[in-house]
């Protein structure tokens, strides 16, 4: 399988993660892409590409432009204050409160933020801009008739919303990619994210369409991370009724028990007949995943990737989660060599 990726990733460097009421350095580091380049080099998985450059347009096809000019400018001007730390949002437009965008840093970091956990720092407009440009290349890749290729993104994209960055995401790789081969061709794309958490962003991109179906399995959001979406009554509006499918999922959950979910999400999309399939590949569902609460094992990822390798579609990988940094390449890996058929 071939693997886009880009070094501009490392640029993405930040110190501060807000978590359990401490400033940790943050589970989404740098290191995550080292070993999974590491395990792919292992057992030679594929040949490394670096990106192509598709510019700006792409994105704003997903994003409002005064988000990603927010993005661009954000640590320019939380400098600029003469603020110590990493721009960090501490206040937001809660319920019943005004959302008129405000002019000062401190302001806007809370509107246009789903969560405080995630620093913005230098580099991370530029490492989120590479990102994205990893997942298109990807994309094409697939479009240009590959059955399969892996966008190595740092950072992450499922939270990000077309106006929101959070959970450790800015731009919506997956959904970037899902609207770059619609309008490339590709009548309907299939999302299905795999990641531990439930895919916020790209469910509310697409809730309203009919033409893009998303399907997630991920922790119960009464339970877990983003908590305020992912409930199993949330199905699309308007056109997009029918389009939404989630599979909330308990405490501890097992390989026996999710791979269930999977097969029923994976006959939707069989249902569906979609020109291309997505996949937002997080690995946090791992059993000792330290941010997540699910009990999958290594070989485990081996089966998820021979089930979804029998829809029988083009299938982009989209690299989300996974924070055992220690085991994400061996996990990775794993979901792409059963995939491919090779288990070993
Ligand atoms: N107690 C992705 O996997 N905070 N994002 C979790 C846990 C945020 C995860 C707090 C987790 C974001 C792409
Ligand atoms: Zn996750």
């Amino acid at each position: 399988m071939d693997i886009i990726y880009s070094e501009k990733h490392k640029l993405r460097d930040s110190q501060t993660e807000l978590y359990g009421g401490k400033l940790v350095y943050p589970h989404e580091r740098p290191s995550r892409l080292d070993y999974i380049l590491k395990r792919v080099s292992e057992v030679g998985l594929g040949e490394i590409s670096d990106p192509d450059e598709f510019g700006m347009d792409p994105i704003h096809k997903i994003h409002d432009l005064d988000f990603t000019h927010f993005l661009q400018m954000a640590w320019g001007d939380w400098q600029k204050e003469g603020f110590k730390g990493e721009a960090i949002a501490t206040n937001w437009p809660a319920r019943r409160m005004s959302t008129k965008c405000p002019s000062f840093i401190e302001g806007k970091l809370g509107y246009y933020s789903l969560a405080s956990e995630t620093s913005i720092s230098e580099g991370t407009w530029e490492a989120s801009y590479a990102s994205a440009q990893v997942a298109l290349t990807a994309a094409e890749r697939v479009r240009n008739g590959e059955r399969s290729c892996l966008a190595l993104c740092r950072p992450p994209g499922h939270h990000a919303t077309a106006d929101m960055y959070g959970g450790y995401c800015f731009l919506n790789n997956a959904a970037i990619s899902a609207q770059h081969l619609r309008d490339t061709g590709a009548g309907k794309v299939a999302v299905l994210d795999v990641d531990f958490h439930h895919g916020n962003g790209t469910q509310d991109i697409f809730y309203p369409r009919n033409d893009i179906l998303f399907v997630s399995l991920h922790g119960d959001p009464m339970e877990a991370f983003p908590y305020y979406l992912g409930h199993a009554d949330e199905t699309g509006s308007g056109a997009g009724e029918g389009y939404n499918l989630n599979f909330p999922m308990p405490p501890k959950t097992t390989f026996e028990v999710w791979r269930k979910s999977l097969q029923k999400g994976l006959d939707k999309i069989v249902e569906f007949g979609p020109d291309a399939l997505i996949v937002s590949l997080g690995v946090d569902t791992f059993e000792n995943d330290p941010i997540s609460f699910f009990k999958l094992k290594s070989h485990d990822f081996f089966s998820i990737g021979s089930d979804i390798s029998e829809v029988c579609l083009p299938t982009l990988f989209v690299m989300e989660g996974g924070y055992d940094v220690a085991e994400i390449g061996v996990n990775v890996v794993n979901t792409l060599s059963g995939f491919e058929g090779v288990f070993s």
